[in-house]
C-alpha cells in the first residue's frame, strides 16, 4: 500500500546522493597557502586609515609585507624598515631586526583624511 511511497524515496534519496557526489567539496587550504598566510603581513588601507593601529610582528623575523587597499588608494612607507609600496608594487620582503616602533604613513595624496593615514609597527 505504501510502495510508491517507498519508492519516492528510494529514487529522491539516490538523486540526493547522486548530486552531493558530482558536486565538488569544498577544499581546505593546503599547507602552502597556510604558510603563506602565516608569513604574510596584511595592512588593509581604506579612506583614511589602517585596519589596525599597531601591527605587532617578531623581532628576527622575516615576512611578507602586502598593503591591501580595500577603498581609495593608498601607498605606505614604513621609516626605518626601508618599505616602500605603492601602484604595481604592493608586497615586499621585510625582515624585521632592531625591536622597536616603526611609523607606517600613507606617500599617496588620497584626500581629505591623508595626513591623518598613521599607524605603527611594533617589532619586539
Ligand atoms: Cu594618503
Amino acid at each position: 500500500m505504501y510502495k510508491w511511497i517507498m519508492a519516492v524515496l528510494f529514487f529522491g534519496s539516490a538523486a540526493l546522493g547522486v548530486g552531493i557526489l558530482f558536486n565538488e567539496l569544498p577544499q581546505p587550504p593546503s599547507e602552502e597557502e597556510l604558510a603563506e598566510a602565516a608569513n604574510t603581513l596584511e595592512i588593509v588601507a581604506s579612506n583614511w586609515e589602517f585596519d589596525q593601529q599597531e601591527y605587532v610582528v617578531e623581532a628576527g623575523s622575516t615576512m611578507t609585507v602586502k598593503l591591501v587597499n580595500d577603498q581609495g588608494v593608498h601607498g605606505i612607507n614604513i621609516s626605518g624598515l626601508g618599505v616602500d609600496l605603492q601602484g604595481a608594487h604592493l608586497s615586499q620582503e621585510v625582515t624585521f631586526g632592531e625591536p622597536g616602533e616603526y611609523e607606517i604613513t600613507c606617500i599617496v595624496l588620497c584626500g581629505e583624511g591623508h595626513a591623518e593615514m598613521k599607524a605603527k609597527i611594533v617589532v619586539q
